[in-house]
Parts: structure tokens; C-alpha cells; sequence
């Protein structure tokens, strides 16, 4: 290959100038503002300060086709990744072409404004298809195109006002033009950039470490902190493991910046398009693994790409893409040599003890407390997932009873509060259905809207809860399954979600009729009464099962401490 060497010239960013940006945020008031999403707002900085050249604005309608169908623009330029505007119907039909919007951040501030020149319905189905390559929700970036974004999409050439605000880390993050400016000081003419949305360990130091000999070039940890994948260590967590692993290489090699991309998550394309982004940065070089910027497995549990595609996708457009690859060997740990080696390297296989721990093996090394040896991970980058992710005995969950009034569920609720609160440890908070309808939702009735209101409050104040290490206890009805479901995806964002269907049957709950509602909802002078006139969904898959006919309650609550036991959530010291 021929040696790349970087051109390190500014490249053009969208920004006007601090005099006329002033003049712009006091004229911008009379404009009609759309409020960006999160990951417009990480495409919006990176359209801004170039981090996506040739891009000048949201994609228009010729250049989104172009892009979809064949990875490039109207003009002929390669670009694999819509970057599109997408609002809702209203506001689209409350614009004209030609008119210039505000783009504000989530606080209303103006980032931004944009002449609208195109605005269409795009066949998402066919973007899903061909962008992501199936169209199946279990892709996350599938997920947001028909479950977040909006219907319509705007386009058009974007004026840049000022950068989004970032209170965190401040000194590690660079614009393209920052980092160029940076190799140039320094003299860094080849740069190979590592993309990372993970913590380092071992292997991916001895990796980028190597691929840095083998290019003979300076090294970029170039991590991705605006949103990855759903279910990613934090990026707070990770930077912090970042700064412990940067003293491991030697002195003034190695630089880390920080990129405020919203990945997608779409393997071969968004390889490409992670190279043209560091090509913006100032980059001559960059690692492309198995499996790049992989979704996880389709809703049929299988892969969505294959493990190399990303490579194969990268290597046809290098010359275009302007950075080279460096492409990815898999690092494991040959513990006769006590030193990592490329799996495809080691001639004598059968004769020598390959180790390597998998993510999932570290997640329940981790949630279990278990060790992680030294040869896997550096004990600081250890101690900082410890830190983050303590074992599940030690973190926060809820217990979240559902079942028809007067089935026992707050009986149970309490017991087993007594018990958690006996055993110490950990704060316990009890929502009970009654309790919250006096403090957080007094002014709800029982209708569908309402009760979903109710019970999405409950998950929100249990998410929260549990976030912070205690023990929430919610007692409600929730009858729909699908209000259930949310919550359980609030809480689980945090900690362990243990869904008790306390399964006193309605003939039982009616014959008990503890405060003599069933026999008003009967006569009718209680409308909707679950069970009686208004439906329960019964819980297909929840973690316990409880029933209580012939069944004391001390038993009842003491099979629920089973079940947290069984889950690792509570444990002797
Ligand atoms: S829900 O559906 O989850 O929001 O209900 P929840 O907040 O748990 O409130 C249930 C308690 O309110 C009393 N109540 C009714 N329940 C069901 N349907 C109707 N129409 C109704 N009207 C009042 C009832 O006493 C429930 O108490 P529990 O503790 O469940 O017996």
C-alpha cells in the first residue's frame, strides 16, 4: 500500500462568524423553531464543525436517494449514511419551502438555522432495507426510524450559530479542525484512529498499540460518546477508563479525543462512514474490527451482517473514504506465552491454552462479582466498571406486584418490605397502589389514559429508586400488559425489574371483598372495576407466580426473597 500521509489544511465548517452568530440568535426569534432530538443534535455538530464534509445541511430529497440507494450523493460523492431532518406531520405542514427555522437544543437554545429546500415522506421501509439491511425493529437504528423519528423529513443547507454545550469533558473534545490543528503541532503526518463505543482492555490495547507499529503512524483513541448502543456502559464510566489506559502506551504516541457521533449501529455502511468522519478529523488510518458497529442479532436471532462485511465494504471505497484501513485481528491471550497474539497467527493451536472473555461473560463476571483476571483488563479500567456496575446485590431493583384489587398484593408488599428491611443494607421504598393514588396521583381516575398514567409514574419514581441503589416495592393493579412492559424497560436502564403476578383468581378477590368495592362495582355505582368491567391482562412471563388460596402470607412473601435470592439480588455478606 502506498504510505498515506495527511493534509492537515482546515477543512470548511458551517459556522458564521461570533459577530454575525449574535446578530443571528437576536433575529432568530421571529423564526419558526423545531426542537432537536438528541441524536439530531450530535448530527447537527458534526454537519457544523465538519465532522460530516461534503455535507452542508440535512440531506435534501435527491441527495437522500442517492444516498439510500447507492451510498451517494446527487454530485456524485460518497456518503453511506442519511443524515435527514425528521419532524412530525404538523410541523412540516406549518412550513413553506424556502422558510428558514431555528434549530434549538433541548433548553431552547438556537443552535442553528436551516433553509428548508425540500420536504417529503420517505418509504422508511425501503430506508430500513437498504441502509440497515432488513427492515426489523430489533435493529436499534430500524427501531428509531419507525418507532422515534417523525414521518416527514426536511431538508436543507444549514447556517451554524454555536456549538451544542457540553459540561463534561470539556478538554477532550476536539472539532476536526481542533484535532488537525493539534497533528500539525505536533508533526503527526499518519494518524490511525481506533473507534470504540466499549471500554479498553487488554486486547484492544495490545491491538491499536500494534496497528500503530504496523502503519508506522501516531495513535487517535477516537471513542464515541454521543449515543451507542442501548445497554452500553455509560460514556462518563468509559472516559474515565480511557484516562487509565492512556499512561499504558508510550509517552507522546497516543492522543484520545472524544466524538460526539450518534451511531447507528449499521455495520458495513457505518464503517464507511466512521472512516470518512476520521478522514474529517485529520486521519490517515483507521482500525476496522469483526463485526464494526454490529446491532446485536435480528429479531430471529441471528446476525444482521457478516462478521468481515464491514471490512469487505470499507477496502472496495478506501481510495474515496480517504483513510486507509487497518484492519482488525482478533487479540487472544496465549497463556503459555503469557502475551496476546492474533487468533489467525498461531501456528501451534492445539498445543497451547487460548483465553479470551467474551462482553457477556464480562457483564456476569461483573453483576456477580466474580474475578477478572489481570491478563483480560488493567485493574484500574476493573475498578472503574466496579465502581459503575457494583454486583447485583448490591445494586438497586424493584419488585413490581400486579394482580386484581383485594388479591393480596399489598399485604404481601408489606411483609416483604419488613423482611428486606430486616435484612438491612439497602433503603426500601414502598409504592403502593393506594398510597400513590393519595401522594403522586390524586387526580387520576380510573379510566385507560389514567391508569396508564398512574402506573408510568410508579415505573418512573421506581426507576429512579432503583438507579440509586434501593429496593423499590410497587403494589398497583396494572392491568395492561403493554404499560407493564414499559415500565419494565424504565427500570431495567438501571437494575433488575422482578415482576410478581400475585394470582388470587376475581371469584376469590370478589368472595373476600375486603373493602366491599366488587359488591358497588356489581350494582354498578363503580364504573370500570378491573374484572369486573374493565379487562386485566394476565402476565405471560413474569418472574413469579404467586398464589394465595390456602397460602399464608409470611409464605408468599418468603417465596419472593427466594426468587431475589435466586437472581443474585440480595446475598449473605
Ligand atoms: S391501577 O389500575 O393500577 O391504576 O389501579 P391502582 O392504582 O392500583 O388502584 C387500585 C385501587 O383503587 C381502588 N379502585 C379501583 N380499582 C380498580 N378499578 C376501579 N374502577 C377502582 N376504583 C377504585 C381499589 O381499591 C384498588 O385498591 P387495591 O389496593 O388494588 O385493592
Amino acid at each position: 500500500t502506498k504510505l498515506m500521509q495527511n493534509n492537515l489544511a482546515p477543512i470548511p465548517e458551517l459556522y458564521v462568524s461570533y459577530d454575525s452568530a449574535q446578530k443571528m440568535k437576536m433575529e432568530a426569534a421571529d423564526l419558526t423553531s423545531h426542537d432537536l432530538s438528541p441524536r439530531q443534535i450530535c448530527d447537527l455538530e458534526l454537519l457544523m464543525n465538519g465532522g460530516f464534509n461534503p455535507l452542508k445541511g440535512f440531506l435534501g430529497e435527491e441527495d437522500y436517494n442517492g444516498v439510500v440507494e447507492n451510498m451517494r450523493l446527487a454530485d456524485g460523492s460518497l456518503w453511506p449514511m442519511p443524515i435527514t431532518l425528521d419532524v412530525t406531520e404538523d410541523f412540516a405542514g406549518s412550513i413553506e419551502l424556502g422558510q428558514d427555522i431555528a434549530l434549538r437544543d433541548q433548553e431552547g437554545v438556537i443552535l442553528a438555522t436551516m433553509t428548508v429546500t425540500d420536504r417529503w415522506e420517505p418509504n422508511k421501509a425501503n430506508e430500513a432495507d437498504k441502509v440497515f439491511g432488513a427492515d426489523d425493529d430489533a435493529h436499534p437504528a430500524v427501531n428509531y426510524l419507525h418507532n422515534q423519528a417523525g414521518k416527514i423529513y426536511l431538508g436543507g443547507p444549514v447556517t451554524g450559530i454555536q456549538q451544542p454545550m457540553h459540561y463534561d469533558f470539556r478538554g477532550r473534545r476536539d472539532t476536526p479542525n481542533e484535532l488537525r490543528a493539534y497533528f500539525r503541532k505536533m508533526g503527526w503526518r499518519k494518524v490511525v484512529a481506533f473507534q470504540t463505543r466499549n471500554p479498553l482492555h487488554r486486547a484492544h490495547q495490545e491491538l491499536t498499540f500494534r496497528a500503530a507499529k504496523e502503519a508506522q503512524a501516531n495513535l487517535l483513541i477516537h471513542p464515541v460518546v454521543g449515543l451507542t448502543k442501548p445497554g452500553d456502559v455509560d460514556h462518563f464510566t468509559r472516559v474515565r477508563c480511557y484516562e487509565a489506559v492512556l499512561d499504558k502506551y508510550p509517552q507522546s504516541t497516543t492522543t484520545m479525543s472524544l466524538l460526539n457521533l450518534a451511531m447507528r449501529m449499521a455495520g458495513p455502511r457505518e464503517a464507511v462512514w466512521h472512516g470518512l468522519i476520521r478522514a474529517n478529523h485529520g486521519c490517515t488510518h483507521f482500525i476496522v474490527g469483526r463485526d464494526h458497529a454490529g446491532p446485536g442479532n435480528n429479531s430471529k436471532g441471528e446476525d444482521f451482517y457478516g462478521p468481515y462485511d464491514a471490512q469487505d465494504l470499507y477496502r472496495a471505497n478506501q481510495s474515496e473514504i480517504g483513510c486507509e484501513m487497518v484492519d482488525f485481528k482478533h487479540m487472544v491471550w496465549v497463556a503459555e506465552r503469557a502475551q496476546y497474539e492474533a487468533i489467525d497467527e498461531i501456528k501451534d493451536k492445539d498445543d497451547v491454552t487460548i483465553l479470551n472473555i467474551s462482553g457477556t461473560e464480562l457483564r456476569r463476571r461483573l453483576a456477580e462479582g466474580l474475578e477478572i483476571p489481570e491478563w483480560f483488563s488493567f485493574p484500574e479500567v476493573v475498578k472503574e466498571l466496579r465502581r459503575t456496575k457494583p454486583p447485583r446485590s448490591k445494586q438497586g431493583f424493584t419488585v413490581f406486584f400486579t394482580g386484581f384489587s383485594g388479591s393480596g398484593k399489598s399485604t404481601i408488599a408489606n411483609a416483604l418490605m419488613v423482611k428486606l428491611m430486616e435484612m438491612g443494607g439497602r433503603p426500601v421504598t414502598l409504592l403502593d397502589g393506594d398510597i400513590v393514588r393519595k401522594n403522586l396521583s390524586s387526580e387520576l381516575g380510573f379510566s385507560k389514559e389514567h391508569r396508564d398514567l398512574n402506573i408510568r409514574r410508579i415505573g418512573y419514581v421506581a426507576s429512579e429508586i432503583t438507579k440509586n441503589g434501593g429496593i423499590a416495592i410497587c403494589a398497583p393493579i396494572a392491568p395492561y400488559a403493554t404499560t407493564r412492559r414499559a415500565v419494565r424497560e424504565d427500570v431495567e436502564a438501571f437494575g433488575a425489574f422482578v415482576e410478581i403476578h400475585v394470582a388470587t383468581s376475581i371469584e376469590e378477590c370478589e368472595k373476600r371483598d375486603r373493602k366491599g368495592l366488587y359488591k358497588l362495582a356489581r350494582e354498578g355505582k363503580i364504573k370500570e372495576f378491573t374484572g369486573i368491567s374493565d379487562p386485566y391482562d394476565v402476565p405471560t412471563n413474569p418472574e413469579l407466580s404467586v398464589e394465595t388460596e390456602n397460602v399464608d402470607v409470611d409464605n408468599c412473601a418468603h417465596q419472593v426473597l427466594l426468587k431475589l435470592e435466586s437472581m443474585g439480588l440480595i446475598a449473605a455478606e
